[in-house]
């Protein structure tokens, strides 16, 4: 018996992609009223003289192919070239106050930023200012600092290399390394864990690595959703016959099955591709005790193999020659027991061995792993444990085989490339020194989780934000709001306006931006910008259309001349000649960084070129030498606690969303239409806690010491298919649930994936109550992250 489900939520039987996408992609056209501009904009999207798609880091085959068909790139692209304006007259019809209580998705919705904007306290509207006004009380502003450590300078991943470039300059020639980037709350687990494991904290793969492999293992990642282009990949080795195993609590329609919208057959007979041969639903938090169990299954396989004198499971020459640690790594997979395995991942040994099996009958295996790793208190270990896997059958720089981080923003990757690091290396601020000609500091600065308690505390008085919209992409609103509101200056360059924006301090701008597929034309002429795709693949890309009318700038010119108004001639740089030709700021991204040699010329390539990855060679640029096995001696991040109504809660991305820029209120595969205010149970806990589906809750943080506010009011209960004790619900409506404090110690990572909460009845009944839960946002005392984490080593592997 099927009793009525609530308002907007039905089961979606259809596969990923194929025509669902299509229409899906129609309706975005019509909704940002860009019909005839917006086609011609998405043909020249990923081609040999067109834009990067701003939507994801997924790498593009070789720049020559046919358009690559992508819904949520078109919903990317057709966002920035909306026709809509947020021009000077809406800011002078709406006090900031007003726009403070409409939901998130209204407020980037009205479209496109055009005038450089002043907040004034005295009305509570947002005022033009004239670009040399606004940069000149910038500029003074921060020399009014009682030091350079007081300012933040927070960057969003989709800036280019050449803006990223610039804007670390000025930081640094103003005199601190503080760079709270997305990557912090990110990935920041691969660029800290893998450098020990492997001395490279990038990807080892290449697109051509996927045409070779016969066993891909997909760890915790929604790839239909947030990296529609790799489906290309994961289908046609579907086709190939190899063996896909996915690894996730949720099931995610794309990895069950996809039809491919450029298939013409598939799309004519209605049929679809099967993505994963066995779907694992581990438990919230249990990877890396599944993944000791994996591999404690191969190397018992190995030693029963070598007890029968048959073939060897392990590949022996290359853990002798190439690796470190195995002999303690086996050891402690010996200690752990399968009951516990068991327990904390939620998957039956018999499931953890028939992985095994499978992996030891391939030849070639790649892992592939996004943010159900890193998001965890233990994401750096999970990180390792991965590699770990990878190193038992030398999977590791060859051909077909390697891991795949799946990188957020289009360039995040590229951003930390250039010099956007809170912890810099001496030999990378050497070569800046020899370059510029002056002393960069040399004290690490902070991440995110730092600046955000600076703010708070006080200690940190200015921020300039390259995009984004960190308030509320950062854990604990609370905190984030209190921080944002003291300070002396905030600055956001940005194409849209969010609630980050509303924060005011004491003197606050918005400073308008031309995006990626923007003619951006400086005193040399038309500039291309440069970025770096998940692979490490360097490449040009060149906007088109023609920027909103008004007074829109481009980044590198906006941070070229701020830096001016703020430093003078403090610094040799000849700022105004970097933001008049591009190709002078990738000379000097050269000089610091050798292996961008030849930068210039080789961008002309289509496809551009690659960066060099040592580990891809089997160059281990680690301080054994060698590639490590790296042992985490736990089997999960917090220890089970004994109270049956605690859940984990992941906090997660819909299909129609950007991070916190929401475009749409469906999340199709998943069957919730019209509507973000659900939290996914699964039907056991439900009845145990005596609720039914359509019940309003209320969900609480679960954490020692959390304070009696952090809790997310009236959601509506759905079941889903989910490991018991698992829940889910939509990023950044849960992030009150979030603490600042709630990180993974080694790389300051937020564990968003999974948050200790308890489920109530909803104290009061307030339908519709979707937006944040506004009234517990006050007063959040922090504990660990306010003194700051410990000084940490710098960031390996990425100069
Ligand atoms: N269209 C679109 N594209 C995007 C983005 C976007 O918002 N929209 N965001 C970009 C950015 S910045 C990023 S970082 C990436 C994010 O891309 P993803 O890494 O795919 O991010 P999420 O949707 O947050 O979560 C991914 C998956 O983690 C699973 N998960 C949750 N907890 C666990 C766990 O404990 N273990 C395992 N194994 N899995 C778990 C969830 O079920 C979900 O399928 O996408 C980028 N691309
Ligand atoms: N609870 C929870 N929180 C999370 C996550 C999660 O899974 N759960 N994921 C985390 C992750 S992986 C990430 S990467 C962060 C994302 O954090 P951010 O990168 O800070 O957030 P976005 O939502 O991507 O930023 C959107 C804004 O960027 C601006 N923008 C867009 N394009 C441009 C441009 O070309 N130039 C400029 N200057 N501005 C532009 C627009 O004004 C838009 O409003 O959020 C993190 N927060
Ligand atoms: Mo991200």
């Amino acid at each position: 018996m099927t009793s009525k489900r609530p308002d907007g939520i039905r089961e979606y039987d259809e596969p990923a992609g194929g025509w669902g996408a299509l229409k899906a992609v129609a309706a975005t056209l019509k909704r940002q009223q860009i019909e005839a501009q917006g086609v011609k904009t998405l043909l020249r999207n990923n081609q040999p003289e067109g834009f990067d798609c701003p939507g994801c880091a997924w790498p593009d085959p070789k720049h020559t192919s046919a358009f690559e068909f992508c819904e949520n790139g078109a919903k990317a692209v057709t966002w920035e070239s909306t026709a809509k304006r947020v021009e000077p007259d809406f800011f002078a019809k709406h006090t900031v106050s007003e726009l403070w209580e409409q939901p998130d998705h209204w407020l980037e919705g009205q479209g496109r930023l055009t005038h450089p904007m002043r907040y004034n306290p005295a009305t509570d509207h947002y005022e033009v200012v004239e670009w040399q006004e606004a940069l000149a009380d910038i500029g003074a502003r921060l020399r009014a600092l009682d030091h350079p450590d007081e300012a933040e300078f927070y960057t969003s991943g989709r800036a280019s290399n050449e803006a990223a470039f610039v804007f670390q300059l000025f930081a640094r020639a103003f005199g601190t390394n503080n760079f709270p980037d997305c990557s912090n709350m990110c990935h920041e687990p691969t660029s800290i864990g893998l450098p020990r494991s492997i001395g490279v904290g990038k990807a080892t793969v290449t697109l051509d690595d996927f045409d070779h492999c016969d066993f891909i293992f997909s760890i915790g990642h929604n790839p239909g959703t947030n990296h529609p282009r790799m489906m290309t990949s994961l289908h046609n080795a579907s086709k190939r016959g190899a063996t896909i195993i996915v690894m996730n609590p949720f099931k995610e329609r794309a990895l069950e099955r996809f039809q491919a919208p450029q298939e013409p057959i598939e799309m004519a007979t209605m049929t679809s591709v099967p993505i994963a041969t066995t779907y694992f639903q581990v438990r919230i938090g249990g990877d890396a005790a599944a993944l000791k169990g994996i591999c404690k299954a191969v190397v018992d396989l190995d030693r029963a193999a070598a007890a029968q004198d048959s073939d060897p499971i392990l590949d022996h020459d290359f853990i002798a020659g190439h690796t470190a640690g195995f002999a303690e790594f086996a050891a402690d997979l010996d200690l752990a027991e399968w009951e516990d395995i068991e327990r904390s991942s939620g998957l039956t040994r018999t499931d953890l061995e028939g992985i095994a099996r499978a992996y030891v009958a391939s030849k070639a295996a790649i892992v592939s792993y996004g943010m159900g790793i890193t998001q965890h208190r233990t994401g750096t270990s999970n990180v390792q444990q991965i590699v770990n896997f990878l190193l038992l059958k030398g999977n590791i720089g060859r051909l077909g085989a390697g891991i795949c981080p799946l990188r957020g923003h289009s360039n995040v990757q590229g951003n930390r490339t250039v010099g956007i690091t809170e912890r810099p290396s001496d030999a990378m601020l050497d070569r800046f020194r020899d370059t510029f000609g002056f002393e960069p500091p040399r004290k690490f600065g902070h991440s995110v989780v730092e600046s955000i308690a600076s703010m708070r505390d006080g200690t940190s008085k200015a921020i300039i934000c390259l995009g984004g919209n960190l308030a509320i992409a950062a854990p604990d609103p609370a905190a984030c709001f209190e921080g944002f509101r003291k300070l002396d200056l905030a600055v956001s360059l940005a194409t849209k306006l969010n609630r980050t924006h509303l924060l005011t301090g004491k003197a606050t701008y918005i400073l308008p931006v031309i995006g990626r597929t923007e003619l951006d034309s400086q005193a040399s002429g038309s500039q291309s910008i440069t970025v770096e795709d998940s692979m490490s693949m360097v490449h040009a890309s060149r906007g088109f259309l023609t920027p909103p009318m008004g007074e829109t700038r481009s980044e590198p010119w906006i941070l070229a001349s701020m830096a001016r108004a703020t430093l003078g001639s403090r610094v040799p740089v000849d700022w105004e000649g970097l933001a008049a030709d591009y190709s002078v700021i990738r000379d000097k991204i050269e000089s610091v960084y050798p292996e961008f040699d030849g930068f210039n010329e080789r961008i002309r390539h289509p496809g551009g070129f690659q960066l060099p990855n040592a580990a891809q060679q089997r160059i281990w640029n680690t301080g054994s030498g060698k590639a490590n096995f790296l042992i985490f001696n736990h089997l999960e991040e917090d220890a089970q606690t004994e109270d049956v109504n605690v859940l984990r809660l992941a906090t997660m991305r819909s299909h129609d969303q950007y991070n916190t820029t929401i475009y749409g209120l469906d999340d199709r595969y998943r069957g919730v239409f019209g509507r973000r205010d659900v939290l996914m149970m699964n039907e056991d806990d439900m009845a145990r806690l005596g609720l039914v589906e359509g019940d309003l809750v209320d969900v609480e943080t679960a954490l020692e010491h959390a304070h009696p506010d952090r809790v997310v009011r009236a959601l509506t209960v759905i079941r889903y298919n989910l490991p018991p004790n698992c829940c889910g619900a939509y990023y950044p409506e849960s992030q009150a649930l979030v603490a600042l404090e709630h990180i993974d110690k080694q790389c300051l990572t937020p564990s968003y994936k999974s948050v200790p909460v308890r489920v109530v009845p909803a104290a009061s009944r307030s339908p519709g109550a979707t937006a944040i839960a506004r009234e517990g946002l006050t007063g959040v005392p922090l504990g660990a992250a306010a003194a700051g984490p410990s000084p940490r080593e710098p960031v390996p592997g990425q100069s």
